[in-house]
């Protein structure tokens, strides 16, 4: 009915993002007036944050005809805009991002970092911590903008940055915190990851610790954080 629509519309322009998704959830299930609403707030891009994340997906998996139309026309890709400095090609991680498909899109976000760092990186299969200051700022924002906009803003690196801050940039207790450690026992990947929104907030991306910490503090501590 038309109030309880205007009232969820109210709440989808909220500033709190509990409220939009599940206002996103809601219309989603509303029929056709409902899925009117979802398209007028992805038309205006400077929405596109997680509850667009959310209404995207749910968009693009209805069988509503208006809706299928809207996101053929207007965001074919998806609808975080894919900036790079260095001609890398992150379509493949919004299309695995947007599927929610987390486990390959942690490993391909692993290889786009090779990508950044050169061919010798792209052949080892990691990156050396001193090849992450010169990552471009751009980049590393449009990778952390797919993983919060398609994760109703659980996961990405600034993500892990926030909780490492709050935490007095203390390693053990973000491990316990990511569940990347439970005590003295290492999470064993892959298996032991919890692959799905159900984890914990800052639980992906992985960052391997086999070869130290300092790749990762690299890049949390990188210049693209403090814009
Ligand atoms: N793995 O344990 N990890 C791998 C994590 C460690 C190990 C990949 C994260 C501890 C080995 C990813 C954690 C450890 C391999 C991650 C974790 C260890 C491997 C695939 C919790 C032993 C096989 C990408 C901190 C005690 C590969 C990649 C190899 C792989 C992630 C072992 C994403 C977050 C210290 C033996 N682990 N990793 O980097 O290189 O290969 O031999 O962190």
């Amino acid at each position: 009915d038309p109030a309880q629509t205007s009232k969820l519309t109210e709440q989808l322009l909220s500033n709190n993002l509990k409220r939009q998704l599940s206002a996103v959830t809601e219309l989603a299930n509303t029929g056709e007036s409902g899925i009117s609403v979802l398209i007028n707030f992805l038309e205006d891009v400077a929405n596109c944050g997680p509850a667009a994340g959310r209404a995207y997906q749910l968009l693009s998996t209805s069988d509503s005809v208006a809706g299928q139309t809207f996101l053929a026309k207007t965001y074919p890709h998806g609808i975080v805009p894919l900036n790079s400095d260095r001609g890398v090609d992150y379509q493949p991680l919004q299309e695995l991002l947007m599927a929610q498909e987390f486990e390959a899109a942690d490993r391909v976000t692993l290889q786009k970092l090779c990508e950044l760092a050169g061919p010798a990186a792209v052949q080892r299969k990691w990156v050396y911590f001193t090849e992450v200051d010169s990552f471009p700022v751009a980049d590393l924002l449009t990778i952390d903008r797919l993983w919060r906009v398609y994760s109703e803003d659980r996961f990405g690196f600034s993500k892990q940055r926030e909780l490492w801050l709050g935490l007095n940039q203390n390693w053990n207790r973000l491990w316990e915190k990511l569940a990347w450690k439970s005590g003295n026992i290492w999470t064993r990947y892959p298996g032991e990851f919890v692959w799905d929104l159900s984890a914990p907030v800052g639980h992906l991306p992985l960052s391997n610790q086999l070869r130290g910490v300092r790749m990762m503090e690299f890049l949390l501590s990188h210049a693209a954080w403090n814009q």
